[in-house]
């Protein structure tokens, strides 16, 4: 045993040093000293497991446990760390570009895979303990699904508004992966529910314990014990080693680091759920259990801080979603929405993801105030701030007011390109 690892290091160590000396002869070709790379060469080697090319900066904004703050503004960030959707190609999120909510207390344990447990007890006939490889000897599924904060877009954060914004600030708390799992429906009915069963209650291994009380029904129907996230394990910020997938439904319900689930005859009211996410409304009540996102959408090129660097062609392009199942069609205005075009979509069918549309355009130099919108399989069609207001009986006004926390505020998205060709936010212009 003991030889085998020194075996192994030492074979690490010549593999790191003899791909020190290839890059450094590869640099000194092209024309650089020797002396302005030493002490540079990563140690790691590149070929057991790769990076990006060195040119390739797109990262996410904000600090893990401070949030950190917008570094145009100074403005403090809410949430934090952001997907930069600015720089999104296709569908899927890199892993090391998933949006992160894991605030003080809820940091990622450092979980041993090996020693890891999933409990399934409560009101069952057979209460199950699996090791993950026991999970992995199940049937197994992938699916496609976004995964969002239900405070991503919302109007009361000042980098939702101001017109400097990229679309990562505004939107950055969304992603979509490809996740490989278990599903829950599978675990139930191995375990047997019992009669008068109608919640789940599904608890994280972290300090603070997030708790989410999930519906029976939905636990029954597409919610995954993900181990899997685009073809390798969940990451650590996302739930390492198990995540709970709740496609569709707020982030809250995502439990990571999932190792128990109680079946329970009533919601548990964790200290999120019952805390923060009721959400006040002007005449003093509060909306409950709020969870199915609607229709979104937003463009992510041009979007703002971008410039066009001059008239003539370019493609709009952007992303759809909603919790309601795929989304069926995404028009595009370039007149502050008097006309629609409808725009193409580039994966169509994939369930509660994100979903890539695109428009040619001709710039002819003018302003243009740009929009999306969305329409899902259920025949949801994403609002204006208008309609939201007038949907959900409050002033359009009272979405602007700082502590008037709006979750699901899925309206569609003004981009305003000037003639000089710089992008900007405006939200509510
Ligand atoms: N155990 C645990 N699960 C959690 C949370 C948490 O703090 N702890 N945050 C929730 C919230 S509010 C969101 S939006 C999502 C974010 O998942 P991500 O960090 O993988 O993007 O995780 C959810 N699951
Ligand atoms: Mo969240």
């Amino acid at each position: 045993m003991n030889s085998k690892k020194s075996g192994r290091r030492r074979f690490l160590k010549e593999g790191a040093a003899l791909a020190g000396l290839a890059l450094g002869a590869t640099r000194m070709a092209s024309g650089e000293t020797p002396d302005s790379e030493a002490g540079k060469a990563s140690p790691k080697d590149l070929h057991a497991y790769g990076e990006r090319s060195r040119f390739e900066t797109s990262a996410r904004l904000g600090n893990n446990n401070r949030w950190g703050s917008n570094p145009k503004s100074g403005v403090p960030f809410v949430y934090g760390p952001l997907t930069p959707l600015q720089d999104s190609i296709g569908i899927i999120t890199p892993a090391p570009l998933h949006y992160i909510v894991s605030p003080p207390g809820n940091e990622p344990p450092d979980i041993d895979p090996q020693k890891h447990r999933l409990l399934i007890h409560g009101m069952v006939e057979r209460p199950l303990i699996f090791t993950l490889d026991e999970l992995k000897r199940l049937p197994s599924v992938s699916r496609i699904h976004f995964l969002q904060c239900r405070g991503n877009g919302d109007p009361s954060r000042p980098e939702r508004k101001m017109p400097n914004s990229t679309v990562q600030l505004t939107h950055g708390l969304t992603s979509c992966s490809e996740w490989t799992g278990v599903l829950m429906s599978l675990l139930l009915k191995e375990a047997g529910v019992k009669k008068g069963a109608s919640w789940i209650v599904a608890e994280g291994a972290e300090q603070s314990m997030h708790f989410k009380s999930i519906p029976l029904e939905k636990a029954m129907d597409d919610v995954l014990v993900a181990y899997g996230q685009n073809g390798e394990a969940v990451r650590p910020e996302q739930g390492y080693p198990l995540k709970l997938l709740v496609p569709g439904w707020q982030g809250i319900n995502n439990v990571k680091w999932l190792r128990r689930i109680k079946v329970v005859d009533q919601p548990y009211m964790g200290r999120r759920e019952s805390t923060q996410y009721p959400e006040m409304r002007p005449d003093g009540k509060s909306r409950w259990f709020q969870v199915e996102f609607g229709p979104f959408s937003v463009i992510t090129r041009p979007s703002g801080g971008q410039r066009l660097p001059s008239r003539g062609f370019y493609e709009i392009t952007g992303l759809a979603w909603s919790g309601g199942g795929a989304i069926r069609r995404v028009e595009v205005s370039t007149d502050g929405g008097k006309t629609w075009k409808d725009a193409e979509l580039q994966q169509a069918g994939h369930r509660k993801a994100h979903t890539r549309f695109g428009l040619a355009w001709n710039w002819n130099g003018e302003e243009v105030l740009l929009q999306s919108r969305s329409t899902d399989e259920k025949g949801e069609v994403q609002p204006t701030v208008a309609e939201l207001a007038r949907f959900l009986s409050v002033p359009a006004e009272w979405f602007k007011a700082p502590g008037g926390i709006v979750g699901n505020f899925n309206v569609i998205q003004t981009w305003k390109i000037s003639p000089d060709g710089s992008v900007q936010n405006a939200l509510f212009s």
